[in-house]
């Protein structure tokens, strides 16, 4: 199993869930503790530069394995279902950077909460906006080797794709080939009837997992059945990245400290 740490910059959010802040000491402190990639979660494209990032995975030996987007929804409110015309196309415009940055640094590119709410639309009138911002960006994501990953995102967070079923029907109505799945098996033990066989189920969609356990700390130190999990991405092919997004308790090193010695297990 591939084994990723989430990191933000400097300036994230304090609701973001990463442990780790600041790109240079994150991804030195990954590699260190014996992660094998570091996910980037990104207010903006250019919050890293290419050439500090580069330097940094070449001396740290490390891969990026995704670009994550949720802080675009929480801290500057854009929402592939909004329908203001304006605040779409300047989403797009920023979708786009993330897709160029991919393309040198992952190849995948979430979208969590950034998919936006239903909220007083209609459950089609929303997939409709989702799909068609979502089919312009694979457009421009495919000829470079990019593919945009959806998370189900539970009921308290957000009212629109929540269980990996919802996340599966809009994948279908989309028939988009570069539009995946991004289980979060957090999300996934409030609102997935199993977990493990469901990600087996799925596997063939199932482009990227995020790991944390039931309370969002370390995996290992809540009651979510990693056995369970893992042996099911396993026994079904699951080729990609498991990646760790989960709060800093008690504190960063410890909480990724014991993420990775618990995960070391299942390698
Ligand atoms: C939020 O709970 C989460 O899991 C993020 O990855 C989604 O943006
Ligand atoms: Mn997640």
């Amino acid at each position: 199993m591939k084994f990723s740490l989430a990191i933000a910059g400097e300036n994230a959010l304090a609701s973001a869930f990463v442990v780790f802040r600041g790109f240079s000491e994150s991804i030195r402190k990954a590699s260190v503790l014996g992660y094998d990639g570091i996910e980037l979660a990104l207010k903006t494209p250019d919050e890293i530069s290419r050439q500090d990032l580069s330097a940094l995975l070449k001396r740290h030996s490390m891969q990026v394995s995704c670009v994550s987007t949720g802080q675009v929804y929480a801290s500057l409110g854009y929402a592939f279902t909004d329908t203001d015309a304006q605040r779409r196309a300047e989403l797009k415009r920023i979708f786009k950077e993330f897709i160029d940055l991919a393309a040198d640094y992952g190849q995948l590119v979430n979208i969590g909460r950034v998919r936006g709410p239903i909220g007083t639309k209609t459950r089609d009138e929303a997939d409709s906006l989702f799909i068609d911002l979502a089919g312009d960006l694979c457009a421009y994501a495919a000829p470079k080797g990019v593919t945009m990953i959806l998370e189900p995102v539970n009921r308290y967070e957000i009212d629109y794709i929540n269980s990996v079923e919802d996340g599966i029907r809009l994948l279908r109505k989309a028939g988009i080939p570069n539009l995946k799945l991004m289980p979060d098996v957090f999300h996934m033990n409030i609102e997935d009837v199993e977990i493990g066989a469901t990600l087996a189920k799925y596997v063939d969609d199932v482009a990227y997992v995020h790991f944390a356990d039931s309370n969002r700390h370390a995996p290992g130190d809540g009651h979510l059945d990693f056995d369970d999990v893992v042996n099911h991405l396993k026994a079904s092919g699951y080729p990609g990245w498991c990646s760790v997004e989960i709060l800093p308790y008690p504190d960063p090193d410890t909480a990724a400290e014991r993420a990775i010695r618990f995960l070391s297990n299942y390698r």
